[in-house]
């Protein structure tokens, strides 16, 4: 659908812009909520609910805004691997879904007054390079007083193909001390601050330290407690069997030098809706895979 069809259907909502390095984006405001996204990687950058007076998402302030590169914070998809390649080191991790081109290819406003979008990813030659089975991947993104998310993996190829995903989401909290992660209790994880030595987790997940665990087989609703901002978000989620829990703490969030000022990696916590590790998703030739997930704010 071209620019101006959407423009026509839905002017009062979209804004277009492009920046000084080239990359494209989308600004949605509508009587539910605000948001951004990136064309670059499908990348939701922010979300904020008009019920809220702070984002959901965390975006770092000296985040990078560079063709190619991954942006700090908001949803970067992770696709079609989750973490380092298989096989191959030098490739990009988490997939190349995140940093190559994506188009709207449609847009409209839903009886509740939400944003409703459809983005598909571009193929390019490094792309065709990385994965060279034909494959179509479609994101429909939904955006009102929850944000809801379906990423759609179309296997075109005459083999099935094993995809690993996820919704690698940066949440806005308090402070990390403030927060607590609900709704792994008794699931098995992996965790890679400890030689991905694989236990079960007792309680509720709270943070003292660099944090960096991969929920595997589990289905279940996450809700991240946050007692500074009196609110609550729950993570709803389908075609989901991982959860992945993360907070770099300050060494790590220093090395990384797009995580913001000097504590400001203590205002984020990732809780992402994932495929990964023996998790990976088989798809059958002509068969599609959604990964769905639903943000929403409850006041605690
Ligand atoms: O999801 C957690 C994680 O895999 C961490 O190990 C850390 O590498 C983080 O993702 C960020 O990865 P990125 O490639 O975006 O810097």
């Amino acid at each position: 659908m071209s620019e101006s069809n959407i423009d026509f259907m839905i002017q009062p909502q979209l804004k277009f812009s492009q920046d000084e390095s080239g990359l494209e984006y989308i600004e949605i405001e509508n009587r539910l909520a605000t948001a951004k996204i990136a064309l670059q990687g499908g990348h939701v950058m922010t979300w904020q609910p008009k019920s809220q007076d702070q984002p959901v998402l965390w975006l770092s302030s000296n985040a990078r805004f560079i063709k190619g590169r991954s942006i700090r914070g908001g949803i970067p998809i992770c696709w079609p691997w989750f973490g380092a390649h298989p096989t191959d080191s030098a490739l990009c991790p988490h997939g190349f879904a995140r940093v190559i081109p994506w188009q709207l290819v449609d847009a409209d406003t839903l009886k509740n007054g939400a944003t409703r979008l459809v983005l598909q990813m571009m193929e390019t030659a490094e792309s065709r390079r990385q994965l060279s089975y034909p494959h179509l991947l479609a994101m429909t993104i939904t955006i009102g007083e929850t944000l809801k998310i379906d990423l759609a993996t179309t296997n075109k190829a005459s083999h099935p193909f094993v995809v690993g995903e996820a919704f690698h989401t940066y949440f806005k909290v308090s402070d990390i001390s403030n927060v607590h992660v609900k709704g792994l209790e008794d699931a098995l994880y992996s965790d890679k601050v400890f030689a991905y030595e694989r236990r079960v987790e007792k309680n509720d997940v709270r943070f003292n330290g660099e944090f960096d665990r991969v929920y595997l087989n589990t289905t279940a609703d996450c809700m991240i407690e946050d007692t500074g901002l009196h609110r609550q978000i729950r993570i709803s989620k389908s075609g989901s069997q991982s959860t992945v829990v993360w907070t770099p703490w300050a060494d790590k969030a220093e090395q990384m030098g797009d995580m913001g000022a000097p504590d400001e990696w203590r205002t984020m916590v990732c809780v992402e809706t994932a495929n990964a590790l023996e998790n990976a998703v088989v798809i059958s030739p002509n068969r599609t895979h959604v990964l769905s997930v639903e943000y929403s704010v409850e006041t605690l």
